[in-house]
């Protein structure tokens, strides 16, 4: 039985219409965190932290104070927001989220609704506007990051004082009680509608705003006022797309609400993690964020401490996240003076190098009828399927699982197959049946495959025939 509600999703089912379209077909995509935090970077006097650099200001390693004024150092020479949407076009994304503001609160736009900003910087332009004009020169589709947790707002910290704590859930909530911090939190309530109103009024082509920090308990017990405020955002810039992490129904639950409904546009759930099938995702559009080294989204001096992916577990996780109809987010990390870490310029040449032999897999494509197999993933455009191998079998077989027909009558069948990084067509062999009627061919893997490095795509029509 539905629950009727007042403030939960506002459709049921995917959005139809041509923007929304655009953002499904996009496959890959980068997120730069960059602020004063990128300064220190992870480290301070000598010590370095083991936890997100972006949340240095609660590392313990600097006083709130020292962090508070280090805006008054931001001034990233080697800063070329041409050069970084060159680099982003050349890897193959195709929209690009910016954290305008993180957790700290520090604008990295002129806001006129406070100053802890760009504009009190001894770097002073507007970084905002650099990055969106550069990325949507090269066609690059920019998205605002705006974090809901703002930690220099006094309204704010009167909200949060009495949750206790920014990541309290809903069971643990207090009501604001008192009337100081109720009057406090209205002003961090205006603040926040008056800087994303100001966004969307200064970056008119941006596509979307990317919301995060919105577990915090006193956001979420303002369901009424956030879904107006969404809806003024959606008024006034028609086609703006906007993620499940803006707003909590009035029951207090996120991402899906009370009827299981997906609350806006896409399901952002997916941060560092990705579903492992199609059930998982509940046939919500989703996107899945992703670092590079473990849990590093801002600049972190030291990436020796965790794991660093490589360009192949990225590429891997990349056309994964499209085989189960999802859009892949790389992040990036820039350091204070403005420039992208080696490591991360290798990664995403590598990538880019990859993607422009075998884009076709990822980009508009969507789920392909095969079930997922230990070679790879499987995408499907049209009739075209991408078979994408990441795991060569050793005697250079490559056996292929058909699904049986839903039409009983019907098997599925390989009409062709070339493989993409050669432009060669594949010798296809019968590999038999199974006791359920799936069917299986063995696609020959010649030498010049055989001898490949790096993962590669087979293109292959799939017919149904009696
Ligand atoms: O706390 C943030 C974190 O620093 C980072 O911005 C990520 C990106 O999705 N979001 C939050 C954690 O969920």
């Amino acid at each position: 039985m539905r629950i009727p509600l007042k403030h939960g999703a506002h459709r049921v089912g995917k959005r139809t219409d041509a923007d929304m379209q655009r953002w499904r077909e996009y496959g890959l995509g980068q997120f730069i965190h960059w602020g004063v935090y990128a300064i220190p970077g992870g480290q301070w006097n000598g010590k370095t932290t083991h936890y997100a650099a972006e949340w240095f200001r609660t590392s313990g390693l600097i006083t709130k104070e020292e962090y508070d004024n280090l805006y008054k150092q931001f001034n990233p020479a080697k800063f070329d927001a041409k050069k970084w949407a060159k680099q982003a076009k050349q890897m193959g994304a195709k929209y690009m989220i910016f954290t305008t503001k993180h957790h700290d609160g520090f604008c990295m736009w002129p806001s006129k609704y406070t100053d802890y900003t760009i504009a009190n910087t001894p770097y002073k332009s507007d970084i905002v506007k650099e990055l969106v004009d550069a990325y949507t020169a090269e066609g690059i589709d920019v998205y605002l990051y705006f974090s809901i947790i703002d930690w220099s707002h006094p309204g704010y910290q009167a909200g949060t004082a009495i949750t206790n704590d920014d990541r309290l859930n809903w069971a643990g909530y207090t009501a604001i009680s008192n009337e100081k911090d109720k009057a406090g939190y209205e002003t961090f309530k205006e603040f926040t509608r008056n800087q994303l109103i100001e966004l969307l009024t200064n970056y008119p082509t941006v596509k979307g705003l990317w919301f995060d920090g919105s577990w915090d308990g006193a956001w979420m017990k303002e369901a009424a006022w956030v879904d107006a405020l969404g809806t003024e955002l959606r008024d006034m810039h028609p086609g703006l797309i906007i993620g499940s992490r803006f707003r909590a129904d009035e029951n207090g639950k996120r991402h899906e609400d009370t009827n299981g409904d997906l609350i806006d546009d896409y399901d952002q759930r997916f941060e560092r993690n990705l579903p492992n099938s199609l059930a998982e995702t509940k046939g919500f559009d989703w996107d899945c964020v992703m670092t590079i080294p473990e849990n590093q989204w801002g600049y972190h001096r030291d990436w020796s401490l965790t794991y660093v992916k490589t360009p192949y577990d990225l590429i891997e996780m990349t056309v994964k996240a499209n085989s189960l109809d999802g859009n892949f987010v790389i992040n990036f990390g820039p350091d204070g003076d403005g420039n992208i870490r080696q490591e991360e310029t290798d990664i995403a040449k590598s990538i880019g190098n990859w993607m422009s032999v075998n884009g076709d897999a990822v980009y508009g494509v969507q789920h392909s009828v095969l079930e997922k197999q230990d070679w790879g993933h499987s995408t499907a455009k049209g009739d075209i399927t991408y078979l994408t191998v990441f795991n060569k079998p050793m005697n250079n077989l490559l056996r292929i699982k058909v699904p049986r027909s839903k039409d009983k009558d019907m098997i599925y069948v390989i009409e062709n197959a070339m493989f993409k990084p050669t432009k060669k067509a594949a010798v296809i062999r019968d590999g038999g049946r199974d006791k359920s009627g799936s069917v299986y061919y063995d696609i020959v893997l010649p030498a010049d495959i055989q001898k490949l490095s790096e993962p590669f795509v087979i293109e292959i029509k799939l017919k149904q025939v009696n």
